[in-house]
C-alpha cells in the first residue's frame, strides 16, 4: 500500500540519525547547550571531540547580532558553570560584563578564532571571529590546561557580543571591561554552556524534551543522555518494524 510509505519514510528520516549514534557516549566527545545571557535571545550548540590535545569543535548558533563579529572562547579555571540570565552585573542597566562572570566560568583558555592563533592572546581578535550566526568549525591544538578542563567538565564555551540597546551595532556609553577601546556590547557574554561529556542530547525533530536551562547540571545532562539512549533503542526497533511492514506490503 502506497499509503504507508510516507509514514515509513518519515520514521526512517527521523530514526536514522539516532540509530547512527553509538549506544553510549564515545570517549572524548563533548556537547555544550548554550543558553542566553544578558537577554540576548541567543541559543547555540557546541559539539567537540578531544583526542589528546587536538580539539575539533563546531558551533551552531541562532540569534546573534547580524553583521557583527562575535568573540568566542573556551573559558577555564572557574567553577565550571554559567551565570544565570537573570544575574546582574556592572554594565549599563545591570548588564553582565565578562569579569562579572569570571568566578563562575573562569578566564579565557582558548580563543575560538576562524584562523591563526587560538591562544588567550587572540581573545579579542575581532577580525578572526565568526560574524552573526555563522557556523563555526575548527580543529586545533589546545593547551594541557584546556584539555584537562574539558575532561574535568569545567570548560565553558562563551559567545560574546550583545546588542543591549537594540541599535543594530555595538555601541553605548559603557566601555568593555576587557578593552576600554570597545563598547561593552562587543564583549558582554551573549550565551554560555558547559562542555559536558557525551553526545548531543537534543533529538532531531524534538523527540525528547531535555528541559535544559542555563544552569543544567551534570545530573540533568546524564538523564537526558539516558533518555536519548532509550530513544535510540526504541527508534531502531520502530525502523525495523517499518521496514518489515514495507517489505510485506510490497511482496
Ligand atoms: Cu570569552
Amino acid at each position: 500500500m502506497r499509503k504507508s510509505i510516507p509514514a515509513a519514510a518519515a520514521l526512517a528520516l527521523g530514526a536514522f540519525p539516532l540509530a547512527a549514534l553509538p549506544a553510549s557516549a564515545a570517549d572524548g566527545t563533548y556537547t555544550a547547550n548554550l543558553t542566553q545571557l544578558n537577554d540576548s535571545g541567543v541559543t547555540s550548540t557546541a559539539m567537540a571531540t578531544l583526542d589528546g590535545n587536538t580539539l575539533d569543535i563546531s558551533i551552531e548558533s541562532q540569534g546573534l547580532l547580524a553583521g557583527s563579529p562575535h568573540a568566542q572562547h573556551i573559558h577555564i579555571g572557574g567553577m565550571g558553570q554559567c551565570p544565570s540570565n537573570d544575574d546582574e552585573g556592572s554594565g549599563a542597566d545591570g548588564a553582565l560584563q565578562v569579569s562579572d562572570a569570571a568566578d563562575q566560568y573562569g578566564m579565557i583558555g582558548a580563543s575560538l578564532t576562524t584562523e591563526g592563533d587560538t591562544s588567550p592572546d587572540s581573545g579579542l581578535a575581532v577580525d578572526r571571529f565568526p560574524v552573526g550566526d555563522d557556523s563555526y568549525q575548527r580543529s586545533f591544538e589546545v593547551s594541557d590546561d584546556v584539555a584537562a578542563a574539558i575532561e574535568d567538565g569545567t570548560a565553558v564555551v562563551v559567545l560574546h557580543g550583545v546588542d543591549q540597546n537594540g541599535s543594530g551595532e555595538y555601541d553605548g556609553e559603557v566601555m568593555s571591561d576587557l578593552d576600554d577601546s570597545l563598547p561593552e556590547e562587543a564583549t558582554n557574554p551573549a550565551a554560555c554552556g558547559v562542555l559536558t561529556a557525551g553526545q548531543m542530547t537534543e533529538m532531531p525533530g524534538g523527540g525528547v524534551e531535555t528541559g535544559g536551562g542555563s544552569t543544567a547540571g551534570m545530573e540533568e545532562a546524564g538523564l537526558a543522555a539516558l533518555g536519548g539512549t532509550l530513544l535510540v533503542g526504541g527508534a531502531g526497533l520502530g525502523l525495523l518494524a517499518a521496514r518489515r511492514r514495507t517489505a510485506d506490503e510490497r511482496s
